[in-house]
């Protein structure tokens, strides 16, 4: 799966594709990040990427001259490497904006069936609304809060789709099971590791037990328990079915 990031902060990702999971991904050749800073699309010399809004208002605008033509180079560029295997498809282009849509485990799903995303992160006010028009992206928001820019949200959409690809995970941290996931709409159960008893709090008997069928009895109860208080929308979810 590869990812081109367009941003004005490029040096956010560094530190992030360094590590862990990702890291690992890029080094066994699953994954690929490449950076672009927008400011090297922009077409005058003071590297103006943003400009007031028609209109008046508060704040800066992104300009649809620069996004465009980094989109385009990138798609262009793409479409005409000798890669193998060729890409199946056309780039998805992705927009990083509070007014987006929710991102979800099944949004997620969708997309990491993509094998190339252009993802820009948005900054400012918003993007000139013939960004939009012209690229036709899907907009994308991580939640109901106010991010400084679309960069974090573009690290929780690489984080979260590489771990769906195949090898990305060993089978210790398989993703089969989590909440969220199609088919799953618990969330976790409790979890406990040595030492059995800290400062007077104890592990659960039944985790000791040795009996699977119990222990598996006691997760989704508990599972069924902490969804209930924190997330019964989740359950009620489940309820509706799946579209
Ligand atoms: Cl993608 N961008 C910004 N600026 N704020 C957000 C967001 C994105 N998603 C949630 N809040």
């Amino acid at each position: 799966m590869r990812f081109d990031i367009v941003t004005i902060f490029p040096d956010i990702f560094t530190g992030y594709l360094k590590e862990s999971i990702l890291e690992k991904a890029i080094k066994k050749g699953l994954v690929t990040v490449n950076l672009h800073n927008l400011r090297d699309c922009s077409e005058d010399k003071h590297d103006g990427v943003d400009d007031r809004p028609f209109g008046g208002g508060p704040g800066m605008v992104l300009k649809v001259g620069p996004i465009v033509r980094c989109v385009e180079q990138i798609a262009a560029e793409a479409s005409g490497e000798d890669t193998e295997p060729k890409p199946k498809n056309a780039p998805k282009v992705i927009l990083f904006t509070p007014r987006g849509t929710k991102l979800t485990q099944r949004k997620v799903e969708q997309i990491a069936q993509n094998d190339h995303i252009i993802a820009v992160c948005g900054r400012y006010e918003g993007f000139d609304q013939r960004v939009i028009d012209i690229l036709k992206p899907e907009e994308i928001s991580i939640g109901d809060y106010v991010l400084n820019g679309g960069e974090v949200a573009a690290m929780v959409l690489i984080d979260t789709t590489i771990r769906l690809l195949p090898d990305v995970l060993g089978c210790q941290e398989s993703h089969h099971d989590d909440s969220f996931s199609t088919g799953n709409r618990l969330l976790e159960s409790s979890q406990y590791t040595r030492p059995r008893s800290f400062r007077g709090h104890e592990v659960p008997e039944v985790l000791l037990s040795g009996d699977h069928q119990k222990i598996a009895q006691w997760r989704l109860e508990n599972s069924k328990k902490i969804t209930e208080k924190r997330r019964a929308d989740l359950l009620k979810d489940e309820l509706a079915s799946d579209e």
